[in-house]
């Protein structure tokens, strides 16, 4: 089995058990031009994540191990929105350079081209910030017996982290990629990573994925 150099110790993990998570990686997140520039932010910070996360996906294909990529956003009609996310969220729902904010067939919705997803792999629509709340994404892991997760995307302190620490008390082991993960604030990416792997891992391990590549190929 598979054993990674990691924060706070070694992370093993078995292809029959391993889903690879790649959280968000849309858009309207990530465009030049977007909604998530428009809000003020440095889009850089979570571009940087592409070329690694392109190989990472390419070897994992290639090796044969699941991928799930999921997506924030939500109905048309808004109806899956809770108005406290929308009066802190406006732009939600409004018509932007890529289309409706956050909006489910929109094109500002979608996952970059870099890494669009293949056939066979899930797609999970989200309106949380966590990948649990309001999905099928538990259902999917336990058909499949997925018992760890290798965790990727944006932003790193908000879905990303919300996501491991729902799946940490859910029982999943997650090994989150430093460069594989981003936030729009270089302090919350700093600090965000050492949350996880501080207090002996509190709910997760740290790795960068060329450690994890050199062990799948
Ligand atoms: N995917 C995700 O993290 N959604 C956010 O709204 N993140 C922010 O950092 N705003």
């Amino acid at each position: 089995m598979p054993t990674v150099e990691a924060s706070p110790t070694p992370f093993t993990l078995e292809k029959t058990s391993t889903a690879l998570l790649v959280i968000d990686m849309q858009r309207d997140f990530l465009l030049p031009g977007g909604f998530g520039e428009s809000l003020g932010n440095d889009v850089a910070q979570l571009r940087r994540t592409i070329e690694p996360l392109a190989a990472l996906l390419a070897a994992w294909r290639a090796a044969g191990w699941k991928v799930i990529h999921t997506r924030e956003g939500h109905l048309p009609d808004l109806s899956d929105c809770p108005p406290a996310k929308l009066r802190r969220g406006p732009m939600i729902g409004q018509a932007g350079r890529f289309g409706r904010v956050l909006i489910r067939g929109e094109y500002g919705h979608d996952i970059i081209d870099e890494l669009a997803p293949v056939e066979g792999e899930d797609v999970v629509d989200k309106p949380g910030k966590g990948a649990f709340y309001a999905t099928d994404l538990a259902k999917i892991l336990e058909n499949d017996g997925i018992t760890s997760l290798v965790v990727t995307g944006v932003t790193t302190e908000v879905c990303v982290h919300t996501t491991v620490r729902e799946a940490n008390d859910r029982g999943y082991e997650c090994l989150v990629l430093a460069d594989c993960v981003g936030s729009y604030f270089p302090e919350f990416q700093r600090v965000g990573l050492q949350m996880i792997a501080a207090q002996g891992g509190i709910f997760g391990w740290v790795a960068e994925s060329s450690a994890l590549i050199e062990e799948i190929t």
